[in-house]
């Protein structure tokens, strides 16, 4: 073992999660496990570990990015990294034991690949007790409309993360609304580029900043719509 090699476990942890923020960026997936691992050991609770230590550290990745100082195959073992760290948070977020809140398909539009923070909206809902099919990436209208024919869920939610694939939701909504089915769904969407007066213009129920946001819409939405229903 190198002399100057860090150990994680001795770190504390602030210094830890500065370190995860580092190996994130470098795309070091065994030792974003490992850093996930020894915060759970210390009591962290899995929503901390997450937005704390994951998603704070790719929001690093994110503007570097931007910035030209990272390029796409860094970016990818970044975001592969972040995945193994999800991987191990996914069961603990789910485990909640919450009561069944209602059904939910999610996402991501055609043209668009990014799909961390739509799986990260999908472990939080069904951790707050919604059943989630998850359609993955790049979603044409006729896939979402199928699924919906098919799982008959609550909710709709959509991911976008580029400006140039976020108008598709509008194309969704619209056949929706040409299919005389909008009204059978609450439709939730969010990522980066998105903003509440975007998600008003394109006829969603709700625009959602972030994964607990959506969890909190979701339901409250439900318990609206149930409450319509059985006045
Ligand atoms: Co891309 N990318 N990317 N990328 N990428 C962004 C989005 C970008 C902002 C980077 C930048 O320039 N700063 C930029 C978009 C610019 C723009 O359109 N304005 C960009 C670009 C340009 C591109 C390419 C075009 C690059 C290229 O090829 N030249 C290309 C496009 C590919 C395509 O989709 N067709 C591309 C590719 C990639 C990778 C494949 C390398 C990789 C994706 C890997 C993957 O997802 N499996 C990648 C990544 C990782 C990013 C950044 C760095 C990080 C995204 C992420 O995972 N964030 C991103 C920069 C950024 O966003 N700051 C960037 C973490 C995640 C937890 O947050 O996804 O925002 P987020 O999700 C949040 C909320 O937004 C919300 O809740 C989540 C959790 O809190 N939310 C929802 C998201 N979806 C929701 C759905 C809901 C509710 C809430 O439904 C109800």
């Amino acid at each position: 073992m190198a002399d100057d090699e860090i150990i994680l476990a001795d770190l504390s942890d602030d210094e830890l999660v500065m370190q995860m923020h580092d190996d994130l960026y470098d795309g070091l997936k065994e030792e974003i496990e490992e850093g996930v691992n020894i915060l759970i050991s210390r009591g962290w609770t899995p929503y901390d570990t997450l937005t704390k230590a994951l998603v704070a550290g790719m929001t690093i990745v994110g503007a570097d990015f931007r910035d030209g100082i990272l390029f796409v195959p860094e970016v990818l073992l970044a975001a592969n990294a972040m995945k193994g760290g999800m991987f191990i948070l996914k069961p603990l977020l789910i485990a909640t034991g919450a009561p069944r809140m209602g059904k939910m398909v999610i996402g991501t539009v055609k043209g668009d690949i990014h799909d961390i923070g739509k799986n990260l909206v999908g472990m939080m809902m069904e951790g707050a007790g919604f059943e989630v099919r998850d359609l993955g990436i790049n979603n044409s209208v006729e896939k979402y409309l199928a699924a919906l024919e098919e799982e008959k869920p609550d909710i709709l939610g959509m991911s976008a993360l580029l400006t140039t694939t976020m108008p598709y939701m509008k194309v969704v909504i619209d056949t929706m609304k040409e299919k005389g089915m909008r009204e059978d769904y609450i439709v939730l969407v969010g990522g980066a580029p998105l903003n509440e007066e975007f998600g008003k213009a394109i006829g969603a129920d709700a625009y959602c900043r972030d994964a607990a946001v959506a969890v909190e819409t979701a339901k409250a939405l439900v318990l609206r719509k149930h409450n319509q229903l059985t006045a």
